[in-house]
């Protein structure tokens, strides 16, 4: 297992009901480390381009109003295989099918406001975190 890098989301329903510590203790169990972080109010021009793969969905409108409602924190996590774990952590997308102790199923309320993001693969992690973050903002390797 090689180490990764990939990034993660508390989107604005979790920050906004104090579950950022919750989101953050899970992922730390998880042996995931948080190399760099910032709380951020996103822009709809962001919103939209972070979600770009997704606009010509039906939900897209809801998703960009969703994410622009209040702060998000975005985050790096760094750790072996961390962006496959990253994922386990969160749990499937619809709270109502994560498995219990996941992110989503403790903290997420439905499928629009499922509480975190989670990059799904190494070629997007990289073009996402590049999104947030300027290298010399993440701890050193
Ligand atoms: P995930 O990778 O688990 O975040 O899921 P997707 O990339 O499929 O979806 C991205 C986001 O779009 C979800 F987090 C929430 C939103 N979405 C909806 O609002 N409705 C849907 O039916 C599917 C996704």
């Amino acid at each position: 297992m090689a180490t990764e890098r990939t990034l993660s989301i508390v989107k604005p329903s979790a920050v906004c009901h104090n579950h950022i510590g919750g989101v953050l203790a899970k992922l730390e169990a998880a042996g995931l480390r948080i190399i760099a972080a910032k709380m951020l109010k996103l822009t709809p021009e962001q919103a939209g381009n972070f979600y770009d793969v997704h606009r010509a969905r039906p939900f897209f409108r809801e998703l960009v109003d969703f994410m622009t409602s209040g702060p998000v924190l975005v985050q790096v996590l760094e750790g072996e295989d961390a962006i496959a774990k990253n994922r386990e952590v969160m749990g499937a997308t619809d709270p109502a099918k994560a498995a219990p102790g996941t992110i989503r199923a403790e903290f997420g309320k439905d499928i629009s406001e499922n509480a975190v993001h989670g990059s799904d693969a190494p070629e997007t992690a990289a073009v996402e975190i590049a999104f947030f973050f300027a290298g010399s903002e993440l701890c050193p390797r």
